[in-house]
């Protein structure tokens, strides 16, 4: 049997690939294993068969025999140090991509989804005019020390890895913000992620499940 995960069935990102399970699908799809998704509703979401997989009542999981994982970091590296294809032999070089995992996460993405969350939820509030700006210039100091790292290589740390993944996932959420025009390495970046060939199967998968949806 192959592992499942779990994936919103019916994602308000409208199939853009911007939930989480989106990373572990392409984790997935890099090392060539199959997966089964079990798709839940906002409500099935907050319900005791999923909290005891994940207290917190949140997509992506990991099921798998006897283990279940949340957190989408957790899983894809899980995924990856099962699996050739997503970690560097070198022990270096593995604990240099997870690393870069852990920055994807912990440094990039909090300012992004900051940001994130204001232009969907504080738009009609007084402050918004006056927080935006702050906010993006949050995102453009790691945009800029990112692209100052990066300079004119294609990854981050030799070929491409599981930090790269991460990364790109994280950094795609601002394709429509405007903020990766003026960091034209950065969005070459995350362009030359998205045309890896397991990031279209991922995304064609989760775009799938929008347009089941979305079917009168
Ligand atoms: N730290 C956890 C992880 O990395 O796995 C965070 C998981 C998480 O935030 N899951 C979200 C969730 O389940 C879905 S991905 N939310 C429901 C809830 O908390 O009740 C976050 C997400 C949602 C929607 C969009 N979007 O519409 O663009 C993008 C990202």
């Amino acid at each position: 049997m192959p592992p499942t995960i779990t994936a919103f069935e019916s994602s308000p990102d409208r199939g853009k690939g911007h939930a989480r399970d989106m990373r572990v699908r392409w984790a997935f799809e890099e090392v060539g294993q199959p997966y089964d998704v079990r798709l839940l509703s906002f409500a099935a979401m907050k319900q005791p068969p999923h909290l005891a997989l994940n207290p917190f009542g949140q997509i992506p999981t990991y099921e798998d025999g006897d283990l279940a994982l949340f957190e989408s970091g957790a899983i894809v590296l899980h995924i990856a140090e099962r699996h050739d294809g997503l970690l560097p032999k070198d022990a270096n070089a593995r604990a240099r991509a997870i690393a870069w995992m852990f920055a994807a996460l912990s440094t990039v993405e909090p300012p992004i989804v900051e940001l994130a969350m204001a232009m969907l939820f504080e738009r009609d509030k007084s402050w918004y005019a006056e927080r935006l700006p702050m906010l993006q210039d949050r995102v453009r100091a790691r945009l800029g020390e990112l692209s100052r790292r990066l300079g004119k290589a294609d990854w981050l740390d030799g070929a491409f890895n599981a930090g790269d993944l991460m990364m790109v996932t994280v950094l795609r959420r601002l394709n429509t913000s405007g903020l990766l025009d003026e960091y034209p390495e950065i969005a070459a970046y995350v362009v030359r992620g998205e045309s890896r060939p397991a990031f279209k199967r991922a995304f064609d998968a989760q775009l799938a499940v929008f347009k089941a949806a979305s079917r009168p």
